[in-house]
C-alpha cells in the first residue's frame, strides 16, 4: 500500500473514532463512516441579556457535542428569520432550530421545511399555528405563570393598593403576549392595583428608559402618581430605573420596581436596593435543545412542549445567591 494511502485510512480511521468520542450519538452515516449533524439555528437578535445567554448557551452546547452550527441573528424582524429558515432547508440541515420572535405567520415556511423532512425544534418563544405538527417541539418557560408571579409579589408588596406602569416586550411576541396576560389575571385578586399606562419598551434597556422617561414626565407635570413598575425584562426595568433617577426619584423605595428574566445586572440592582423583583426564566436552553435534535434524529418521540421551571427571587435573597447565577 502507498504511504498516501495509508495516511488516508489512518485519517479517516481518526474522523469516525473523533465522531463517536465528541457527539454523544449526533453523528450520520455517510459513505466514509460517521459525519457530525447540521444544525441551523435562527435567533431574534441581541436585545437584552438574556437573549446574549441563550445565544452562548445554543453555541458552545454545539461545540461541545461537535454539531456543526449555522447561526443566523435576525435583527428582530420575523422576514430575515423566514429567509433564515428558507436558506437552511435550501442547505438540506439536519435540523432546525428557531426561536421566533413574533407569534404569528409561521406556516408557510414551517410547511416547507416539513415537506423536506427537517425537523423545527422551538426554544423559548412559542408560534401561533393550527396544526401543530408543523414543529417538532417546544422547549419554554411558562410565561403566563411568570406574569403572575410578578403581579402576586407586586400586590403583597403595595398591600393591594397602588398605581402601576406596565414596559411590555415585543409587540406580538409570545413572552409580552402572555407576561401581560398572566399580570392582569393576578390583578382580579387586588382590585385597587392599577394598570395606568401599558407601552412597548422592545425588551431593550434603551426603549425602556425612554417610555418611562415619558411615563415620569406626565406624572411630574400632573398625571397619575405613578407607584410601581412591571418591566416584561430586566433589561426595560434596569433603562427604567436609569430614568427614575435621573428624574430624582429613588427606584426601590420611592418606586416599586419589578421585573422578568432573572440576569445578573438584574440581581446588582437588587443587591444595590433598586429592583425589588425579578422572576427567573432561564436561558440555558442549548443542553435540551440538542437533547431534542439528538432524540427526534434517532426517532424517539417528544413531548410537544417541555415547561422550563421558574423561581421568584427579591431583595431579600439577592445578595445571597447572587454569586451562583450563571448569566
Ligand atoms: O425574557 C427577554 C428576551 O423570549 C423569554 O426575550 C424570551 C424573552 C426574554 O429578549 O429578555
Amino acid at each position: 500500500m502507498s504511504k498516501q494511502n495509508k495516511n488516508l485510512i489512518v485519517a479517516l480511521a481518526l474522523a469516525g473514532v473523533l465522531c463517536l468520542t465528541t457527539s454523544r450519538g449526533l453523528c450520520a452515516d455517510s459513505p466514509l463512516g460517521k459525519k457530525p449533524i447540521t444544525v441551523g439555528f435562527s435567533q431574534i437578535g441581541a436585545e437584552s441579556g438574556w437573549r446574549t445567554a441563550e445565544t452562548q448557551s445554543i453555541r458552545s452546547e454545539a461545540t461541545k457535542r461537535g454539531v456543526n452550527l449555522k447561526f443566523s441573528d435576525a435583527q428582530q424582524k420575523q422576514d430575515n428569520q423566514i429567509r433564515a429558515l428558507g436558506a437552511f432547508i435550501a442547505q438540506r440541515v439536519d435540523a432546525i432550530i428557531l426561536a421566533p420572535v413574533v407569534e404569528g405567520g409561521w406556516e408557510p415556511i414551517l410547511k416547507q421545511a416539513r415537506a423536506a423532512k427537517i425537523p423545527v425544534i422551538l426554544v423559548d418563544r412559542g408560534v401561533n399555528v393550527s396544526d401543530d405538527s408543523l414543529y417538532t417541539t417546544l422547549i419554554a418557560s411558562d410565561f403566563v405563570a411568570e406574569g403572575k408571579m410578578a403581579g402576586v409579589w407586586l400586590g403583597k408588596k403595595l398591600n393591594g393598593k397602588g398605581n402601576v406602569v406596565e414596559l411590555q416586550g415585543t409587540p406580538g411576541a409570545a413572552p409580552a403576549i402572555d407576561r401581560k396576560k398572566g399580570f392582569q389575571e393576578s390583578l382580579k385578586d387586588f382590585p385597587d392595583l392599577k394598570i395606568i399606562k401599558s407601552q412597548t419598551g422592545e425588551f431593550t434597556r434603551a426603549k425602556g428608559k425612554e417610555v418611562m422617561e415619558a411615563f415620569l414626565k406626565a406624572a411630574q407635570g400632573g398625571g397619575t402618581k405613578i407607584d410601581a413598575v412591571y418591566a416584561h425584562n430586566d433589561d426595560m426595568a434596569l433603562g427604567a430605573i436609569q430614568a427614575i433617577e435621573e428624574a430624582g426619584l429613588k427606584p426601590g423605595s420611592d418606586l416599586v420596581v419589578v421585573s422578568i428574566d432573572g440576569i445578573k445586572p438584574a440581581f446588582e440592582a437588587m443587591v444595590a436596593g433598586k429592583l425589588n423583583c425579578t422572576v427567573e426564566c432561564n436561558p440555558l436552553l442549548g443542553p435540551a435543545a440538542f437533547d431534542a435534535v439528538e432524540a427526534t434524529l434517532a426517532g424517539r418521540p417528544l413531548p410537544k412542549k417541555t415547561v422550563v421551571k421558574d423561581q421568584i427571587f427579591d431583595q431579600s435573597m439577592a445578595k445571597e445567591v447572587i454569586g451562583t447565577r450563571q448569566y
